[in-house]
């Protein structure tokens, strides 16, 4: 595009562009770190779509149909800050705390700050989740209100959001998919930390593009008519779009267009010469009050109409409509799992599950999910629903396509606006999306991973496909509230802990486990573990466990008894959840954890664990678990091998 706008008939536009650049590069320089570079880049890029688009409301954050903002280039959190004051949001402390101690200006966007969609930092995570959001915009808009849910999302990245490979996962399902709300302005300044982009990457973007169908718009990143004009036409596209606005990286400092500029403050004299390029005030953080009462008056005009108008159609929704409406307008997805019908019979524990999640779906039309390309092994598919495609926005089921990190990225994003998402694959690829995880943990939100097959159990697979490791390190993620239930009792239980509750969450679940006890209808999944079979003595061995290996622990605990020794049988289903309650049913002596895989899952209790520190094998599942020791016999010497001396029968 080639508008050259005059500097005139933008002035007091640039003034405020100016005054984002000198409050962000004064803010790094009091804090003594930061990233200069994007700030000094992008302002006009990030003032052009909340002066002239972005619809939301300056006095409410949280006014749920407001067009998303995710700044996938965390770095350039200062530039959002500097905005956010401008904008009265934020006050002259806050911005003066940027990276400090409990500040609301972290140093890299977090959601606790208001008009912080989604957090960001880990490069990719934005632009990835920011397809969730568009997702759950179309499916909302079509199943609950056309006229009360429906805005854009708008993501601001940089070279490296596009080099991560999860950008390539989400964008390319954003494209299947139609999700023509989806607008990204690419900060396109061909540097990156350790120099040029050309060190690492050639490719030709427009073509990338291209090839994902996007509609392409090239635009220079100063040019505030240019970028104006562009989003005006991604607005009316009928596919996704890109933006790629041209920039140099940290402009007007006496290193712009190179990587000095990327991520440590400026030198005293550079922020003077800025200034006076800019004929900005040179003692910093100072501001005119007229820059700032023409970017919020502007701002102000244009929503006005927009608001009183949504307002007025809230107004007049029926109260019942209202009800539901406000559930999900204040975020909350719990449910409270009555008595569901559902056939769990002679079923492996992933049918269950699968019936289970069917017949929740029925009641429960925020629960939304798929699969990366495994719904009939996860038995994630929710049958009664539709695909969620073009033709079909209404549609439950995503899917995702072998794009396990973007997933879960995705249903991030999807929770981040209001849903109950869920993504399935199976354990052992859980690390392909632990970064994702991780942001769940990180943000609280109230995801559901399910990941199946999920131990050595999978069998004739092999080593590839036997998690070793994977448990042990889930339960390592803090606010991670990782589920493992043995049978049908606990399962439900877990449920309903899950639904009631909003937390990030993981459903554990073995491939062809169909154990059942009657031992299990007493569980206390809320607090996490619970004593399953109680001791009669005051000598007694504990034996902690979870999952499919509950089944054998039952066993091995009834032969002990037949042999003399007294047992406690504690079911942990719910690790964190147990710590968080700290019931103390786990004595510290004579106790043994028995899992499926690395022994550490229980080290936290019990130094005695029977587990496997190896990789598995392939092979029929039985002669495994007899290889890596878990038969009633084995574990038996193994445990009077751990106990035996010390304990007096
Ligand atoms: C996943 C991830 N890897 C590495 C980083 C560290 N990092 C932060 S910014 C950056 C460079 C990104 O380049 P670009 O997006 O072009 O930003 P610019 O230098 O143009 O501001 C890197 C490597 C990160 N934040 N996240
Ligand atoms: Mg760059």
């Amino acid at each position: 595009m080639f508008f050259r706008n005059s500097f005139d008939e933008y002035k007091d536009d640039y003034k405020v562009i100016n005054h984002l650049r000198c409050l962000s590069i004064d803010m790094i320089d009091n804090a003594k770190s930061g990233h200069p570079g994007i700030c000094l880049g992008a302002a006009t890029i990030l003032y052009t779509l909340y002066a002239k688009h972005l619809s939301f409301n300056r006095e409410n954050p949280n006014w749920y149909n407001r067009d998303r903002f995710v700044l996938s280039a965390g770095h350039g959190a200062p530039l959002f800050y500097s905005m956010l004051y401008m904008l009265g949001v934020l006050s002259l402390d806050d911005i003066k705390n940027l990276r400090q101690l409990g500040s609301i200006t972290p140093g890299h966007p977090e959601i606790t700050t208001p008009f912080v969609d989604m957090s960001t930092g880990p490069l990719g995570q934005g632009i990835a989740s920011s397809v969730g959001m568009a997702i759950a915009e179309r499916y909302l808009n079509n199943t609950y209100s056309r006229s009360l849910i429906s805005h854009y999302t708008y993501v601001l990245c940089g070279d490296g959001d596009l080099e991560e490979g999860i950008s390539y996962e989400a964008l390319s399902l954003a494209s299947r998919l139609k999700l023509n709300k989806l607008i990204i302005l690419y900060d396109s300044n061909s540097i990156t930390l350790d120099g040029k982009l050309s060190m690492s990457s050639t490719e030709d973007v427009i073509t990338r593009f291209k090839a994902l169908n996007f509609n392409i718009l090239v635009v220079d990143g100063e040019s505030i008519k240019e970028i104006d004009y562009a989003i005006t036409r991604a607005k009316e596209s009928t596919m996704p779009t890109i933006i790629i606005c041209k920039t140099i990286i940290g402009k007007y400092s006496e290193n712009e267009g190179s990587n000095t500029v990327h991520g440590k403050p400026l030198t005293k004299e550079d922020i003077k010469s800025i200034k006076e390029k800019l004929n900005m005030y040179e003692s910093p953080f100072t501001i005119s009050n007229e820059s700032v009462e023409y970017f919020k008056n502007m701002i102000d005009k244009r929503m006005y109409l927009v608001l009183r108008e949504w307002e007025r159609k809230y107004n007049n929704l029926r109260e019942e409509e209202k009800e539901k409406i406000d559930k999900l307008f204040n975020l909350d997805c719990t449910y409270n799992l009555g008595n569901l019908d559902f056939e769990y019979e002679n079923l492996s524990l992933r049918d269950i599950s699968g019936n289970i999640l069917n017949a929740i779906s029925k009641e429960f039309p925020l629960l939304m999910g798929g699969s990366a390309d495994l719904s009939s092994s996860c038995k994630t598919r929710l049958k009664e629903s539709k695909d969620f495609d073009p033709n079909s926005y209404d549609g439950r089921n995503i899917n995702f396509g072998i794009r396990e990190h973007a997933m879960g990225a995705i249903i991030n994003g999807m929770a981040l606006s209001g849903l109950r998402a869920f993504g399935s694959t199976f354990l052992v690829f859980s690390d392909y999306l632990k970064p994702a995880i991780r942001m769940s943990a990180i943000m609280n939100l109230p995801v559901l991973y399910i990941f199946t097959h999920d131990s050595i159990t999978v069998g004739e697979d092999g080593t590839t496909h036997e998690p070793i490791e994977q448990l042990a390190s889930l339960e390592l993620i803090p606010n991670l509230y990782v589920y493992r239930p043995y049978d049908v009792n606990e399962l439900l239980a877990s449920f309903r802990d899950i639904l009631n509750n909003k937390k990030p969450s993981v459903l554990v679940l073995p491939r062809d486990n169909k154990g059942i006890s009657e031992l299990t209808k007493n569980n206390r999944i809320e607090d996490g573990a619970y004593i399953l079979k109680e001791e009669e003595t005051k000598d007694y061995v504990t034996l902690i466990s979870n999952g499919e290996e509950l089944g054998l622990t039952i066993k091995v605990s009834e032969s002990l008894n037949a042999l003399g020794y007294d047992t406690r049988v504690v079911s942990i289903p719910c690790m964190q959840n147990y710590l968080d309650k700290d019931l103390k049913l786990i004595p510290g002596k004579r106790t043994i954890g028995i899992t499926y895989g690395v022994s550490d899952y229980f080290y936290r209790f019990t130094k005695n664990v029977i587990g496997i520190n190896e990789f598995g094998q392939s092979a029929k599942k039985d002669d495994l678990l007899d290889y890596f020791g878990f038969t009633e016999e084995k574990i038996i010497s193994k445990i009077q091998e751990l106990v035996g001396d010390k304990y007096e029968k």
